[in-house]
């Protein structure tokens, strides 16, 4: 095993990750990830805030996520995580965790995380509805209608999945009955919530299961996000093929 996490160190050189995946330029914030829905999150933050970055494709198995070196940088052997080599104190910064990335980002950037004081928490609250509700629920369904528990006989665990799913695509849609997004203007709140949306469309091919397009405000939501320049193209960065 390395050294035990470090967070914060002179330069992106000493955080153990860079002897593995090292960084090109030094200088510029480094971003572990793949482009799933919780690695997408990040890579369209940067891409709006059009911060300069470097993308590391980090493998989802014993190479990768779960590597020695990148342990030392996230023990909970998920992506995404980051180096940014200014970060407090101008000391070299690592953070793990998506959401906490997203308002680093947006504090760092000053945009995407509202304009008043009241956006901000409503913009929290809207982070915080994905990350423990929309994000964790639709990655269990995922496991269930997609992946290895598709195959069980027992429907009861993938329709407690798809029923919960279903309740939380009912709030993004009431709570978007009158609005564009969903906390003030435009704001990492979206980033964090839509890609999970086009997860379900795009990646478990669940759209008619769960009645997504049936839904007007979300779908319309939807395309309104797609259409982002920097959803474009952050969405698939680091380039892989699934
Ligand atoms: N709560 C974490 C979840 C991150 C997460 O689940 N990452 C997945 C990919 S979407 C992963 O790295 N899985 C690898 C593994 O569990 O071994 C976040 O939002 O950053």
């Amino acid at each position: 095993m390395l050294d035990s996490i470090t967070t914060s160190a002179g330069s992106v050189e000493n955080f153990p990750i860079s002897k593995r995946w090292p960084a090109v330029n030094p200088n510029i914030l480094q971003l572990y990830s793949m482009p799933t829905p919780n690695g997408q999150k990040v890579s369209i933050m940067l891409e709006e805030i059009g911060l300069d970055y470097e993308a590391h494709k980090i493998p989802l198995n014993d190479e990768g996520v779960s590597s020695p070196e990148f342990l030392s940088l996230n023990p909970n052997n998920k992506i995404p995580a980051i180096v940014d080599p200014d970060g407090p104190g101008g000391q070299a910064f690592g953070l793990f965790e998506s959401g906490a990335i997203l308002t680093y980002l947006a504090e760092k950037s000053g945009k995407f995380q509202g304009t008043t004081e009241a956006e901000r928490w409503e913009v929290q609250q809207w982070l915080m509805f994905q990350m423990a509700g929309l994000g964790p629920m639709c990655g269990q369904l995922g496991y269930f209608i997609t992946f290895a528990g598709k195959d069980i006989e027992d429907k009861r665990p993938r329709d407690r999945y798809l029923n919960e799913v279903k309740r939380l695509l009912d709030v993004v849609e009431r709570r978007l009955a009158d609005r564009d997004w969903l906390a003030g203007s435009y704001s990492i709140a979206d980033m964090a919530v839509a890609p999970w949306l086009n997860c379900i469309e795009q990646f478990y091919h669940a759209g008619d299961m769960v009645g997504l397009r049936d839904r007007k405000n979300l779908s319309a939501y939807m395309d309104r996000f797609n259409a982002r320049p920097a959803v474009m193209r952050g969405e698939n960065i680091p380039a892989h093929d699934w």
